[in-house]
């Protein structure tokens, strides 16, 4: 048709890849190999639609596979190859300040082309797949809020030029009440190029990029939709191996594996080596990527084959556009930014869905230095994210793990989290197993990594019995110097602290340690929930057992651990609830 004509033309990558005409004449759904053929029946027990679709998929070595870009260009010149470009003394300030406007050195993003090279990134074998032709057309959907400019028209150009035309239906770009003028008229004038493929919606006020993703999958026509962040480079098929799982069955969630871009340098980088890993979290829910467990890699036949993940990051992911609102689309609860991943991914797998990452489709995600926008003005006492991780929670979680995360996040509990009612009928409806069947079943390697916690003996700011100076993390990391004290600020943050009843002394994600003997340490916590801290709540005294000392303030920031003296009131604490 004419309009399969335009688009092929506009897209340099797949112009001479098989054309949709030549799919048409393709055999379908044949399947020739035995061993494929009875994976596919062992799954179509679990899923009720897989039957009707056969073998996702197979594995021809030595021959191309059948959406693989024929002629993917090399060229020369600042990005190309995704190569690292490099910002001039005269560039420094305007490098500079545009970083702290955009999270990204735009001054660097700028020289580089709109449809720059990257590497192939994928496992060889990704090459020979041979994908159904008939395979469902998709909707990428792009939300953006005050983005650069040439950060986000990469990804436009992108998303066209490494998808095949006749899949890709349409890029919808929702614009989340953008203040910027670069955003304004020029961009509809700049998408005119795509002949009607892209297509611009804004938002007449501002609804996060949660609500956003949701109104974009509403204004979405294609049977699938995939959603990116607005700063992305697609690599080589990406598309293809995303809606062939889905197309095998439509409750799947199919991921790509999320290569990273530097912000600053803008280099193009593999995620991983050779191991494959999968989306977990700990228990204040912040999200982790972990290797995958055997017992899940050894359920497929190749290594480049999908593998099934507890969660995913959250911007990169392609749905059954209809199973999408079938499954409630998001909780209209969440606010602006986070915990929608954990959402989503718990409501899939107890209600019946699942989550596949696929290590055929790999895209470039620009990880920001900081987060460079304000959440609005939103009546919230606690943390935004928090308070969506509650919803998250008291949704999905059942009590034996919610008093994790509250035991992780003791200031937020009690915090009113709205009405539940839609999602807590929505779980009823559904007849949705439990959190402890997910944990068991599919998360299973969690509990190693973050085992679970024991409760708190005491939480809060750590305030020295003699003065008014709090115990404070002063910023350190894992691995930097010590940690001291500072005037109490209530807020509770690097001076909120949790001492657990098996001696785990805890600040955020992380455990404190003395390796020395004398000063404090931020720690990976250990993989048993213990510690060495005694906490007598009487006298205030906290001791180390293992080196048999107690926690001293000493003068301007400093702390230590020195010989325990009960008749010393400087070894003397309170803990005390912030909230
Ligand atoms: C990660 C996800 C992101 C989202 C977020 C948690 C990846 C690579 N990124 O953070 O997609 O799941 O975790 O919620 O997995 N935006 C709006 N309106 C807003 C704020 C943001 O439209 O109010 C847009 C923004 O322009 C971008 C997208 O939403 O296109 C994601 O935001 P981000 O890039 O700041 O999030 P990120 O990558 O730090
Ligand atoms: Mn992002």
């Amino acid at each position: 048709s004419k309009k399969d004509k335009l688009a092929k033309d506009s897209n340099p990558i797949h112009k001479v890849a098989k054309s949709p005409d030549a799919a048409e004449e393709a055999p379908k759904n044949v399947v020739d190999n035995p061993v494929e053929s009875n994976k596919a029946q062992e799954e179509v027990v679990q899923v009720e639609v897989a039957h009707q679709f056969g073998p996702p998929q197979r594995l021809t070595p030595g021959q191309l596979g059948n959406f693989e870009p024929r002629d993917y260009p090399s060229r020369n010149g600042p990005g190309e190859n995704g190569q690292a470009v490099y910002t001039t003394m005269e560039e420094r300030t305007r490098a500079d300040s545009s970083t702290r406007e955009f999270g990204f050195n735009m001054v660097n993003s700028d020289k580089i082309a709109m449809d720059r090279t990257i590497p192939d990134t994928r496992l060889d074998e990704c090459k020979y797949w041979q994908y159904p032709e008939d395979l469902p057309t998709a909707s990428v959907i792009l939300v953006f809020h005050n983005e650069g400019w040439s950060t986000l028209m990469r990804t436009v150009h992108s998303v066209i030029n490494m998808s095949p035309p006749h899949l890709l239906k349409e890029v919808v770009m929702v614009d989340d009440y953008s203040s910027k003028d670069h955003l304004k008229g020029r961009l509809e004038e700049y998408i005119k190029q795509f002949n009607g493929k892209v297509k611009l919606y804004r938002n007449p006020e501002r609804l996060g990029l949660i609500g956003t993703r949701t109104r974009g999958a509403e204004l979405s026509t294609g049977d699938v939709i995939v959603f990116l962040d607005a700063h992305c480079e697609c690599n080589r098929n990406w598309l293809p191996p995303l809606l062939a799982r889905i197309r095998y069955d439509r409750t799947i969630m199919a991921v790509p594996i999320v290569d990273g871009v530097d912000w600053d340098n803008f280099r193009y980088h593999p995620v991983y080596g050779e191991a494959h890993h999968r989306g977990i979290f700990e228990w204040g829910f912040l999200y982790k990527e972990s290797a995958v467990p055997k017992k899940e890699l050894s359920r497929r036949q190749h290594n480049s084959e999908p593998y099934r993940s507890p969660t995913h990051a959250g911007g990169l992911f392609a749905m059954d556009r209809k199973y999408f609102f079938e499954m409630g689309a998001y909780d209209e609860g969440l606010k602006i930014w986070g915990g929608e991943n954990f959402e989503l991914s718990f409501k899939l797998w107890q209600c019946g869905g699942s989550i596949e990452w696929v290590p055929c489709s790999r895209v470039g995600h620009v990880y920001r230095n900081h987060m460079p926008y304000g959440f609005g003005k939103l009546d919230v006492k606690i943390p935004v994210i928090s308070l969506n991780y509650m919803r998250v929670v008291e949704v999905w979680l059942d009590d034996e793990h919610k008093e994790f995360f509250y035991t992780r996040e003791p200031s937020v509990r009690g915090y009113p989290v709205g009405d539940l009612t839609k999602q807590l009928k929505f779980k009823k409806d559904h007849n949705c197993k439990s959190f402890k069947w997910f944990m068991e079943e599919v998360a299973f390697e969690v509990y190693d990594r973050f085992p679970k916690l024991p409760p708190n003996k005491a939480w809060g700011e750590v305030k020295e019995k003699s003065g008014m100076r709090c115990l404070d993390t002063m910023g350190q990391q894992v691995g930097g110097g010590a940690m001291g004290i500072s005037g109490c600020h209530h807020f509770g943050g690097n001076q909120m602290f949790r001492i657990n009843t098996k001696g785990q002394m805890g600040v955020g994600e992380r455990c404190i340690e003395a390796p020395n003997g004398s000063t404090l340490h931020m720690h990976f916590c250990e993989t048993q929930p213990t510690g060495p801290w005694q906490l007598d709540l009487t006298t205030g005294v906290i001791r180390h057992e293992h080196h048999e000392k107690c926690l001293e303030a000493g003068s301007g920031n400093k702390v230590t651990l020195e010989p325990c003296d009960p008749s010393n009131e400087k070894q003397k604490w309170v803990v005390n609830e912030v909230r």
